[in-house]
């Protein structure tokens, strides 16, 4: 059987367990359906009620001796490289699409993703338990982006389902692993251990953990191994569910302690014998003589001209948050130090003599980390959703650049219909109050939380071209860049 865990021929060739990347836009029920299928409450859980990070779940199925490793990743779309890198490490994927809302922007992404790693992949249609579901929609925006699944003059499987009844999952599993078979995947079980880096996060407590997936061989507690010239002999490892283990085959992802400094998020382990490890431990430690030495010289020689920016010191759980923030960060700010873990002193000592306030990203502060920084007067502020994070950034960098303007608020309304005529995206709105004029910069936000800055680029009341609408009136409006809206946001046009 294709998918059993290790499972020995003749000679010595193992099939190992398939890697399953869950890939799909922010909300459309990925997590719930990992939830689903490993009978646990994670999505539930999660801050801003989003994914934030990449999970790595192994799984064995009920009555089935099957095994599949699923990893998870965040719809958001700050975490493009997330999504990228699971699509990367996996055997296959789950195109996961709302069945209400259809195509969005980090479907198509994730389509792209999946093209790139050139693996097959199935198309879950989730939330088919909802009243506006409606499947044949998908497959048909699927079709216009050239998927074409099964009915639709292709052969991409597509299978509705509901994360909330769990309706269509068994048949989601066993195409799954139907797709598995079709491609079995064989590993030598006694090769050296190659693995790749998914994840490092800095624990308070258990120091720096290390996210490993097992590509080839097995890692054992004890092994020494190497990364992008970081070595790390494995002290512990343990399992998505905590558990101490002190084995880990192919496909299997674990978490493991023992790294000195943090791998990058993406490369290769592999285990050497003692004598190489040693010798590379000792050119490491070299290196990293001659490079401190360099940079003493550098600072010494005096900094160029510093432009306008903001400086910030990024601290983050983990390294795929780190990466996600930097990506959106304005080219006005400027990383002067990052890392995963809490804050520490050295970090409020290297803001108080750079004058850069600090990005606290779903990190602790301890107390005595936060009087240091009250005594240096260096500003600490804490997120625990990267769109609020993003936000406050941006309008840091506005008072930055513009520092004396501040907003002025012409208008505002509410989106009550979404259209999509001749390939213009509309939101169809109510005037609440104020004006609205073509042109106007707005903000579009949900529940409070602003989702994007555009302008209007149309307008319309009563199917006419109007240049302005007023309180009361309704109107539709087509907004430059265009905005992934939702029914009930609102829309909020300024001046500055
Ligand atoms: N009715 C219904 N609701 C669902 C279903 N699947 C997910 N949801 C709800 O949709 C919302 C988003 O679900 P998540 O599982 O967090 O979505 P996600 O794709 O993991 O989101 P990100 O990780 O942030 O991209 C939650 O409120 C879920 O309860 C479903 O099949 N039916
Ligand atoms: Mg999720």
């Amino acid at each position: 059987m294709a998918t059993k865990q290790l499972t020995k021929n003749q000679n010595s060739v193992t099939i190992r367990p398939p890697v399953v990347c869950v890939l799909g836009h922010v909300d459309h029920g990925k997590t719930t359906l990992l939830d689903y299928i490993r009978k646990t409450k994670i999505a539930s859980h999660e801050a801003g009620g989003i994914t934030q990070h990449i999970g790595a779940y192994q799984i064995k199925l009920k009555n089935k001796k099957e095994v599949i490793t699923f990893i998870d990743t965040p719809g958001h779309a700050a975490f493009s490289k997330l999504r990228s890198r699971g699509a990367e490490v996996a055997d296959l994927a789950i195109l996961v699409i709302d069945a209400v809302e259809g195509l969005k922007p980090q479907t198509i992404e994730s389509i792209n993703h999946i093209k790139e790693a050139n693996i097959p992949f199935l198309v879950a249609i989730n939330k088919i338990d909802l009243p506006g579901s409606n499947m044949e929609m998908v497959k048909g925006q699927l079709a216009e982006k050239g998927i074409l699944v099964e009915g639709y003059g292709g052969d991409v499987v597509t299978v509705g389902v509901s994360a909330k009844t769990g309706e269509g999952i068994d048949e989601l599993l066993e195409m799954i692993i139907l797709l598995a078979q079709m491609q079995p995947l064989k590993t030598e079980s006694k090769s050296l251990f190659k693995g790749v880096v998914i994840e490092t996060r800095m624990d308070p407590k258990r120091g720096l953990s290390v996210t490993l997936l097992v590509k080839e061989g097995s890692l054992k507690t004890g092994d020494l191994v190497i990364s992008d010239e970081i070595e790390g002999r494995i002290k512990a490892m343990f399992d998505e569910n905590g558990r101490k283990v002190n084995l880990a085959g192919p496909s299997k992802p674990v978490e493991v302690f023992g790294f000195k400094k943090a791998p990058r998020v993406g490369s290769q382990v592999v285990s050497l014998k003692e004598d190489l490890w040693k010798s590379c431990r000792k050119k490491r430690l070299n290196r990293e003589k001659v490079n401190g030495l360099k940079k003493v010289e550098q600072e010494n020689q005096g900094q160029p001209e510093e432009k306008k920016v903001i400086k910030v010191i990024l601290k983050a759980d983990v390294t795929g948050c780190l990466e996600a923030i930097k990506g959106c960060l304005a080219e006005e700010v400027n990383v002067i130090s990052e890392g995963i873990g809490e804050v520490n002193e050295s970090d409020i000592l290297l803001a108080a003599s750079t004058k850069a306030f600090i990005l606290a990203f779903r990190v602790a502060i301890p107390k005595q980390v936060k009087k240091l920084a009250d005594y240096e007067k260096v500003k600490i502020i804490s997120y625990d959703v990267i769109y609020k994070l993003l936000e406050d950034l941006e309008k840091q960098v506005l008072k930055l650049i513009e520092p004396e303007i501040e907003e002025e608020i012409l208008g505002e309304a509410k989106v009550i219909a979404e259209f999509k005529i001749r390939g213009n995206h509309i939101a169809g709105c109510h005037i609440k109050k104020g004006k609205l004029s073509l042109n106007n910069q707005v903000h579009i936000k949900r529940n409070g939380v602003l989702l994007a800055n555009t302008r209007i680029k149309f307008m319309q009341k009563n199917r006419q071209n109007v240049e302005s609408v007023k309180e009361k009136d309704e109107a539709g409006l087509v907004f430059s860049p265009d905005v992934d809206f939702k029914l009930g946001d609102d829309i909020i046009a300024y001046n500055n």
